[in-house]
């Protein structure tokens, strides 16, 4: 392409310091270098992490930053030794990379990749400096996906290939949301058919996680929610009932195991708060309950609870990315979506142009959004 190893004059939001909501501005996008790779998004989501960063509740940020993580986009083009992607294919930026390389990945048990964020900040790129400045500054990256950017850059472990065909404004959400929540049913609980599970927190992530349960066959699916807003998505996509911890006076665990005798056999927690995750555990069945932990709790939280919980049989872990080797998965995600076997469009609200990415903020904190997707 014409712009390839030219520095990309473009639109992006930049979240200056922690408490901002991330302000439209042109910045200057360097060309990619040895196996980096520089994309035109198409369409990106707002998910809930963004807004951890925006409020300045997750760890290990520098300011000022590009956030955004869950999107679609095309190839512009490719630096040194990139073998995996060409100019012109349609990707999708993977928030956990997938080296193929490290013990992580190498492990067929785990997805945490070693070069991703949770071991190493991924603030700038892997040489340890930024393709983005803004008014003469540096901009941090985020994620190595920093996809509220109408061009970004990252490394080759960071990029997934999927179907030329692939409509790149609804899949985009495949790059986190629903593979999160999706995963975390099928492949870190395992929800097996008949079984009764309960989700906290009826966000993307709670929806997807209802998405899973249900196409694993799941006969009971308790949606919780203190927005009864949430309710009538989360019915459509496979709730069998919806309740709101603000109705009783007693606590939301003895509610459910009221509902379904012991507990149920799964439960969820996808808000990211320390006392729904305890109440998650507590609601999930005496003796083979397995509660999942999803949401992100702000930086430095501590998680307490009585042992004799796990004690008793019930079995707490945790659910990163939805455990998929994204990489290899979402390609495979992807043809699953076009050939119609799953279909996360419903989770989809809202769709904004890019200017309007600071009312995609302010619906999603007024509650009012599952999926606002922005559009350049
Ligand atoms: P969201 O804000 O759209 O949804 C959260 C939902 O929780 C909302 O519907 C709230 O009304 C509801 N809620 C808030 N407080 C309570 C409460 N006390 N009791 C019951 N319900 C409540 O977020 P999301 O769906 O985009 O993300 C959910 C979490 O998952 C969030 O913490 C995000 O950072 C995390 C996440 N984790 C991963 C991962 O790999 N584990 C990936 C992506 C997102
Ligand atoms: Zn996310
Ligand atoms: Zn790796």
């Amino acid at each position: 392409m014409a712009t390839a190893g030219k520095v990309i004059k473009c639109r992006a939001a930049v979240i200056w310091e922690a408490g901002q909501i991330p302000s439209v501005e042109e910045v200057e996008v360097a060309p990619p270098r040895t196996h980096e790779i520089r994309v035109k998004i198409v369409a990106t989501g707002i998910c809930r992490t963004d807004d951890h960063v925006a409020v300045g509740l997750f760890p290990g940020i520098s300011y000022p930053v590009i956030v955004g993580h869950e999107a679609a986009g095309i190839v512009e083009s490719v630096g040194p030794e990139v073998t995996c992607v060409k100019p012109g294919d349609k990707v999708i930026p993977l928030c956990v990379p997938q080296c193929g390389e490290c013990a992580s990945c190498l492990n067929p048990k785990s997805n945490c990749c070693l070069k991703g964020h949770v071991c190493q900040p991924q603030n700038l790129m892997p040489d340890k400096t930024s393709r983005f400045t803004c008014r003469g500054k540096q901009v941090y990256h985020f994620l190595w996906t920093s996809t509220f950017s109408e061009y970004t850059v990252m490394p080759e472990a960071s990029i997934a290939k999927i179907d030329d065909a692939a409509p790149l404004e609804k899949v985009c959400l495949f790059g986190c949301g629903f593979s999160t929540g999706y995963g975390a049913a099928i492949n870190s609980a395992k929800v097996e058919p008949g079984s009764t599970c309960a989700i906290f927190g009826l966000g993307g992530v709670g929806l997807s996680i209802i998405m899973g349960c249900k196409t694993a066959g799941a006969s009971r699916i308790i949606g919780i929610d203190i927005n009864k807003d949430k309710f009538a998505k989360a019915k459509e996509l496979g709730a069998t009932d919806c309740i709101s911890p603000n109705d009783f006076t007693k606590p939301i665990e003895k509610v459910l195991v009221e509902m379904t005798g012991l507990g149920v056999d799964y439960s969820f927690e996808a808000i990211g708060r320390i006392d729904t995750e305890v109440a998650a555990l507590a609601s999930s069945r005496l003796g083979s309950g397995t509660c999942v932990l999803v949401g992100e709790p702000p930086s430095g939280s501590q998680l307490t609870f009585d042992p004799r919980l796990i004690l008793t049989g019930r079995k707490l872990i945790g659910s990163f990315l939805g455990d998929w080797k994204l990489k290899e998965a979402l390609p495979k995600l992807v043809s699953d979506y076009m050939n119609r076997c799953i279909n996360p469009d419903a989770l989809i609200s809202h769709t904004l142009p890019f200017e309007k990415i600071a009312e995609g903020f302010e619906l999603l904190r007024a509650g009012k959004s599952i999926r606002c997707v922005l559009v350049f």
